[in-house]
């Protein structure tokens, strides 16, 4: 196996040039425990010291699944000296904190958004997946699974679509293969994809077909019971005998934000294309006089529950910005005062008239 079968590209090549020396050698994180980390390259898969690491802007570690790092082979325990500079990473709000990030992949170039046809996708859950997918600098693509369980696929993926209008949809059945080709077009040699869905839809008996064999654990869930236990306990990257690599996680139950506001806009396209239109540059598609995205809505041209959806997301992104940095909270009520101010000026004008 060569080291670019793991995503290794020029850019990566270049970074490492400031540590090059005998004893350094790149490797790619495959999977994280406390304080340590599993790193391959093209010969060798080591479990290295990870603890006290710092990362490209000098935070702390830990290293996350994906990452690219420097591996000091000097002493008989290999050691990560450095993280190199993340493309971009897939985080989330860390469950049941308000300000934690946990990074759930780093440089990944497609999200597998993954959905079952048993419980039908769930549109609200893939829109906040979409918007991850895009902040981490990653193309969304939504993978419906277990199509052979149903008759009708054909709209399990329409009711996906409605959470992601603009994206690729691939319906497959892991177990027959059919759909399973048209998912690898997403994954090229050299590429990385993170699997990403609640538990039991299927994510590592994807990877295992993908593999080729039954490397990850997949729970066995009784008849008559679609739940699935967590069966997946962390995370993991494997890379396909296609070339590409792909990283499993355990079922996300909690899909919290972590991301900007920017990255919530990528997610509803439609909005954002109507927004040009509105009155106000700094229009919020609330109750604004000439809203072009409200208008959009009465006429039908956009979802009423997509915008409805924005509005939640762009509140929770906001919500985690203002609490990052507390500066600007000042100014998110400053905007929301003037707002307010501008409203009841457009009132009056409309009730002199
Ligand atoms: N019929 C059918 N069952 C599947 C398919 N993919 C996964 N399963 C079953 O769904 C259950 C959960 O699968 P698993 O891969 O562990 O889900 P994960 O939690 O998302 O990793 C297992 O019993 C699998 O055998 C599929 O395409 N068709
Ligand atoms: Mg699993
Ligand atoms: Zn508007």
């Amino acid at each position: 196996m060569k080291l670019s079968d793991f995503g290794w590209n020029d850019r990566f090549d270049s970074l490492f040039n400031q540590y090059r020396n005998d004893n350094h050698i790149p490797a790619r994180v495959v999977r994280v425990d406390r304080g340590s980390a599993t790193v391959q390259n093209a010969t060798e898969t080591v479990t290295a010291v990870a603890a006290g690491v710092l990362d490209s802007g000098g935070e702390p570690g830990p290293p996350a699944v994906g990452d690219w790092v420097v591996l000091d082979r000097e002493t008989d325990t290999a050691v990560v000296r450095a993280i190199l500079p993340r493309v971009g990473v897939l985080s989330r709000r860390r469950p049941g904190s308000a300000d934690h990030e946990q990074a759930v992949a780093a440089n990944v170039d497609v999200v597998f958004i993954v959905e079952s046809v048993e419980r039908g996708p769930n549109p609200r859950r893939i829109e906040r997946a979409v918007a991850l997918a895009w902040d981490a600098g990653a193309t969304p693509v939504v993978v419906v699974t277990k199509t052979d369980l149903c008759d009708d696929p054909e709209s399990a993926a329409e009711r996906a679509r409605e959470g992601a209008p603009y994206s690729e949809i691939v319906a497959l059945s892991a177990v027959d293969g059919s759909g399973v080709n048209e998912l690898l077009e997403h994954l090229p040699p050299g590429a990385t994809a993170v699997l990403l869905g609640p538990s039991g839809v299927g994510k590592s008996t994807l990877a295992n077909r993908l593999l080729g064999e039954e490397r990850l654990a997949i729970s066995h869930v009784r008849e008559g019971d679609a739940k699935g236990r967590h069966t997946t306990t962390h995370r993991e990257l494997v890379v396909l005998p296609s070339g590409g690599c792909l990283i499993d996680t355990p079922g996300i139950r909690e899909l919290g934000l972590w991301l900007g506001a920017e990255a919530v806009d990528s997610a509803f396209p439609e909005i954002e294309a109507r927004a040009d239109c509105c009155r106000f540059s700094d229009c919020r598609h609330e109750a604004e006089p000439g809203c072009a995205v409200i208008e959009a809505v009465d006429e039908g041209e956009i979802d009423r529950r997509r915008l409805d959806s924005y509005h939640r997301l762009q509140r929770e992104a906001e919500h985690l910005e203002e609490r990052l940095d507390p500066s600007r909270k000042h100014e998110i009520r400053a905007r929301e005062r003037g707002f307010g101010k501008m409203i009841r000026q457009a009132l009056k004008i409309k009730n002199r008239r």
